[in-house]
């Protein structure tokens, strides 16, 4: 058979020099398709000696293995670049401001996220921040949570692979509560501790009131002579002024967590009618959210000596309370950007929530 290493060049030229996924599929069709160079050959190998034949077909076979993947690797590169061109293209500065004129609103999470920071900091709370992606060390051990912990089961831990290790003790997660910002905390500070730390949380879990990404603020407080009195009087003082009741009715009931000891919930009073819930008068009791004092351990693995320092904390769901504040029946909702369920939920952007403005500005509610 005359010489194929011509034929080759000349078509891995032409795979090369395709500028586009279009070009690069007229290049394939012209080499491969019915009566492409490389079939046509193929078709000619019947004609041959069988020796001559068996040869041939070799060398043929080598050839379009060789096309086929030069034309794959040129797919991938030019279906990159056409994918980069589109990011730059299509890219959107999520930063800027919201503009009412058009559709932009506030969501109702980032709302409450808002008035939780307003509250929390005229307590004299800092915001703290961490990473999404967390060690378990962190997210788990650091909080009592040792490796044979039900909470750490595969079924609301979304686990990431480590690719400097195959031990899955060395994986990461993405941060099933904000909780591991605050052992960082006590890490790098040395108390009196006074930290807020909301954020974005993940579980596998998706009902009408669980999604795998939900928000949540924890908060730290921790110093030589911090007490569960303490803790009483700050969150009733954070739920006076979150609900705007000011003689809220609030009781504390007994509950675990690993990282605290004692632990309680925090309930407040409320009436549910038959579709409606009123919060801070009735005989009914609507759970907020839970705390305790910080167990000795989760103290000590953050660095602090749990003979000279003691402190309370607690955590609750942003999203849930977005859903009590505001009637909103199904969680799903929050995160399907639907412009027309957040130009119905969402706040116009320009009133600011302060303890001093007014913290919840419902003459800025869309409604
Ligand atoms: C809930 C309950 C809670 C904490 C979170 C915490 C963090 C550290 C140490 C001790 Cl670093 N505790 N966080 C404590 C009690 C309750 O969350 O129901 N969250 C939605």
């Amino acid at each position: 058979m005359e010489n194929l290493q011509d034929l080759q060049n000349e078509i891995l030229t032409a795979v090369a020099s395709a500028s586009d996924l279009k070009k690069l599929d007229e290049v394939r069709v012209a080499a491969m398709g019915k009566k492409g160079s490389i079939t046509e050959k193929m078709k000619s190998l019947g004609s041959l000696p069988l020796e001559e034949k068996i040869a041939a077909g070799k060398e043929l076979n080598l050839l379009k293995t060789a096309v086929e993947k030069a034309i794959e690797e040129r797919k991938t590169y030019l279906e990159t670049e056409e994918l980069n061109r589109r990011l730059a293209r299509e890219s959107i500065d999520v930063t800027l401001p919201a503009r009412p004129e058009i559709q932009g609103r506030i969501h109702p999470v980032s709302k409450i996220y808002e008035e939780v920071v307003a509250i929390f900091g005229q307590m004299g709370f800092e915001v703290a921040e961490g990473p999404d992606i967390e060690d378990q060390f962190h997210n788990f051990n650091a909080l009592n949570m040792p490796a044979d912990h039900p909470a750490r089961q595969m079924q609301d831990t979304f686990y990431i692979p480590n690719p400097d290790s195959d031990n899955f003790d060395d994986s990461f997660v993405v941060r099933t509560h904000t909780s591991p910002v605050q052992i960082r905390t006590m890490e790098n500070k040395k108390p009196p501790i006074r930290v807020i730390a909301p954020g974005r949380t993940y579980r596998s879990d998706y009902d009408a009131t669980h999604t795998p990404m939900f928000h949540q603020v924890e908060g730290l407080v921790i110093d030589k002579t911090t007490t569960m009195a303490h803790l009483k009087g700050c969150l009733y003082d954070f739920v006076r002024a979150f609900f705007e009741i000011d003689d809220i009715k609030v009781r504390y009931r007994p509950s675990y967590f690993p990282f605290t000891e004692p632990s309680a919930e925090m309930d407040i009073g409320c009436r549910k009618n038959k579709d409606e819930l009123k919060i801070g008068e009735g005989d009914d009791w609507l759970e907020i959210l839970g705390c305790g004092m910080v167990h000795p351990k989760v103290l000590a693995a953050g660095g602090l000596d749990p003979d000279e320092y003691q402190g309370f904390a607690f955590g609750m769901g942003i999203d849930r309370l977005a859903m009590l504040k505001y009637g909103i029946p199904d969680l799903r909702t929050f995160f399907e950007s639907d412009l027309r369920w957040l130009k119905h939920y969402g706040f116009v952007p320009l009133d600011e929530s302060s303890m001093t403005g007014g913290l919840s500005n419902n003459g800025g509610l869309a409604r």
